[in-house]
C-alpha cells in the first residue's frame, strides 16, 4: 500500500491510462507550461476534466531529461494518489481519529487497537544512505548547479525560471520539529534561488525565531518585535536596527533542504495547512497508510524523503533578502516583485536519471485546483472540530482558495452565521478568506448556482454583510496594503425574529413527492431527464 516514490506513482498512472508521454521536442521555457495549461483546461465539466498527466521525454537543451506535470490534475488522480474511491474516505479516517470513544469494555479496547497501531506505525522512518535512491549521485562544490535540471519558466512576464513543486524542509529551533512546506523558488543562478515562504507560513516563523534568538542575544533587551515588524517579508528591515545587531545576525544561517519529485502523499503534505505542531512527514504517512522513509542530508542537519528524485541542501542567511518575482500566479494575475530570503545551495543529491516534478499555476482550473479541492475535503472534519455547526464547505475554483468560501451551517441561534465567519477568519490559513458566504444546511454548497440564488434572494445587503480587517493573502493585489486588508462575510441564511426580522419568510418552491413519482415515467417517455 502507498507509492514509495514518484516512479511507483508514475507506473500506476501509466497502467491506469492516466499518463501521456510527450515525445516531441519541447522547451522548458513557456512551451511545457502551455501544454500543461491546455491539458488542465480540457474536458471542463466532464468526468475527464483536467486532462492527463504529462511526462515530457524530449526536453530541448536537456538531453535525456524528463519532466512530470499535471500529476494531480484531476479528481480521479487525486483519489488515485491516496488510493481511495472518494476523498471523503480520508475525511472519515480523520474523523475516527479525532473522536476516539473512551473504551468501556474489553471489546471496545480491542476495537481501538488497530487504529492505535496504525497511527504508531506511520511516523517517518530514518533509513541509511544505501537505502536512499536520492543519494545515487552526490554533488559538492563546483559541481553544484541547479540549472543542470530543466527548470521551467511558466509565463512570459516571470522574473526567470522557477522550481514550482518543491518540498521545503526546515527545523523549528525551539521544538526541533521539522516542517515541510511548498514554497516556490526562483532560480537566480546555479547555486542560489529565492525562497518564497510568505510571512504567515511556518518556515518564515522558523527564520524569525532564529532572528529573535540571534538579535536578542547580540543586543540585550532589543525589542524583537520591532526588529521583525520592519515591513519586509520573512526577515527584517535591517535599516531600523543598530549596526552591531546587523553585524551579528549577518552570516548566521538557517539550514534548509528541498526535495523535488517525491511520492504523491509527501508532495501533497507540503501544501496541507496543518498546525505547526503536526509534522508533514506524519501526515504523508497517514495519507498513504505507510511510514515515509527519510534519510539524513549530507551537509545540513535535516532529513529528506529517501526516494526523492532531487534534493537540494543549503542555507538561508538571516539578514539577507533579495528581490523575488514577478511570477504568473494561481490568481490568474502576476504577483509583483517583493523581498524574500535567498537559498544558497551547498550540495545536490539526486537519482541517476532524475525526473523533475513541476506544475504551472494560472487562471483556474489548473492542477492546483484539484489539490485545493482535496485540502477542502480532508480538512472539513478538522474544521468541524472547532466550528461544529458547519455542514459543508466549498472553495470554488474561481475563488483560488483564498478569495471565496461557501459554507452551509446548521443554524440554532441568532447571529450564528457571523460567529462562523469570525471562527473561519481565526482558523489557521483560512484567515486569508476574503469572502465567506454562509447559507442554511438545506442548501448544497457544492451547487454554486443554488448558493447564488439563495445569496441573491436572502440578503438585505446593508444588514447582512459583515466587514472585518486582518491579514490577507500575499497574492491579493487589491488590498489597501500588502498582506493587510478587509474581508467580507455574507449572511445568506434565513433571518429570524430573534435577529430583528419581523416580516414573514416565504417557503422555497418544492413539488410534492407523489407528483414527482407520478410523472417520472411520462418524462422518461418524453426524453426529459
Ligand atoms: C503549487 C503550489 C505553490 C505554492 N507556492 C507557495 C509559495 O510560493 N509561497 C507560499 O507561502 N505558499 C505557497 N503555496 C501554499 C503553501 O504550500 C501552503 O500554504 C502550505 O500549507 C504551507 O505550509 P506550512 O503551513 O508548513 O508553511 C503553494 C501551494 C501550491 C499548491
Ligand atoms: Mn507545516
Amino acid at each position: 500500500m502507498g507509492y514509495e516514490s514518484l516512479r511507483d506513482w508514475l507506473k500506476a498512472l501509466d497502467k491506469a491510462g492516466e499518463l501521456k508521454r510527450v515525445k516531441a521536442e519541447v522547451s522548458p521555457v513557456l512551451e511545457m507550461a502551455e501544454i500543461a495549461d491546455r491539458a488542465a483546461k480540457s474536458g471542463k465539466g466532464t468526468k475527464d476534466a483536467g486532462g492527463p498527466a504529462l511526462l515530457f521525454e524530449n526536453v530541448a537543451g536537456y538531453k535525456g531529461a524528463r519532466v512530470l506535470m499535471n500529476q494531480f490534475g484531476s479528481e480521479r488522480r487525486m483519489q488515485m494518489a491516496f488510493e481511495v474511491e472518494a476523498l471523503d474516505e480520508i475525511a472519515k479516517r480523520i474523523d475516527v481519529l479525532m473522536h476516539p470513544v473512551a473504551p468501556t469494555g474489553l471489546m471496545d479496547k480491542l476495537k481501538m487497537l488497530p487504529m492505535l497501531a496504525e497511527v504508531g506505525g506511520l511516523f517517518p522512518k530514518v533509513v541509511g544512505k544505501k537505502d536512499a535512491p536520492c543519494k545515487e549521485v552526490i554533488l559538492h562544490g563546483d559541481d553544484v548547479d541547479v540549472l543542470k535540471f530543466p527548470i521551467l519558466q511558466t509565463w512570459p512576464g516571470d522574473g526567470g525560471r522557477y522550481i514550482t513543486l518543491p518540498c521545503v524542509v526546515t527545523r523549528d529551533p525551539k521544538s526541533g520539529k521539522r516542517n515541510v512546506g511548498m514554497y516556490r523558488m526562483q532560480v537566480y543562478d546555479g547555486k542560489s534561488t529565492g525562497m518564497h515562504w510568505q510571512r504567515q507560513k511556518v518556515a518564515a516563523e522558523h527564520l524569525r525565531d532564529r532572528l529573535r534568538g540571534a538579535a536578542g542575544h547580540a543586543a540585550g533587551a532589543v525589542d524583537v518585535m520591532a526588529l521583525t515588524a520592519g515591513g519586509t517579508v520573512a526577515a527584517v528591515d535591517t535599516s531600523s536596527m543598530p549596526q552591531h545587531v546587523v553585524t551579528k545576525i549577518r552570516g548566521e544561517r538557517m539550514e534548509v533542504a528541498v526535495a523535488i519529485g517525491t511520492d504523491p502523499a509527501t508532495t501533497f503534505s507540503a501544501i496541507v495547512p496543518a498546525p505547526p505542531e503536526v509534522e508533514e512527514y506524519l501526515i504523508a504517512g497517514f495519507l498513504r497508510k505507510k511510514a515515509v522513509e527519510i534519510v539524513k542530508c549530507e551537509t545540513v542537519d535535516l532529513e529528506v524523503p529517501a526516494h526523492a528524485e532531487i534534493v537540494l541542501e543549503g542555507y538561508v542567511e538571516l539578514g539577507e533578502l533579495r528581490t523575488e518575482g514577478p511570477f504568473g500566479d494561481h490568481t490568474g494575475f502576476y504577483t509583483m516583485t517583493d523581498e524574500y530570503p535567498v537559498f544558497h545551495i551547498t550540495c545536490i543529491t539526486h537519482r541517476k536519471d532524475p525526473i523533475l516534478a513541476a506544475t504551472v499555476v494560472g487562471k483556474p482550473p489548473m492542477e492546483d485546483t484539484w489539490m485545493i479541492k482535496a485540502v477542502e475535503r480532508i480538512f472539513l472534519p478538522l474544521m468541524k472540530l472547532t466550528i461544529p455547526e458547519i455542514v459543508d464547505i466549498n472553495l470554488p475554483a474561481e475563488g483560488v482558495a483564498h478569495n471565496l468560501m461557501l459554507v452551509s451551517i446548521r443554524k440554532s441561534y441568532a447571529g450564528q452565521a457571523r460567529k462562523v465567519m469570525h471562527a473561519i477568519w481565526g482558523l489557521g490559513q483560512a484567515m486569508f478568506t476574503k469572502c465567506i458566504v454562509v447559507v442554511d444546511e438545506d442548501c448544497d454548497v457544492q451547487d454554486v448556482s443554488e448558493v447564488m440564488l439563495r445569496a441573491g434572494n436572502n440578503i438585505d445587503p446593508e444588514r447582512d454583510i459583515q466587514f472585518t480587517m486582518g491579514p490577507v493573502d500575499t497574492l491579493d493585489h487589491a488590498s489597501r496594503l500588502p498582506n493587510y486588508g478587509s474581508k467580507m462575510g455574507i449572511d445568506a441564511t434565513r433571518k429570524w425574529a430573534a435577529e430583528g426580522f419581523t416580516r414573514p419568510w416565504p417557503q422555497m418552491l418544492t413539488m410534492p413527492e407523489a407528483v414527482k413519482a407520478r410523472v417520472e415515467s411520462i418524462c422518461e417517455g418524453l426524453g426529459i431527464k
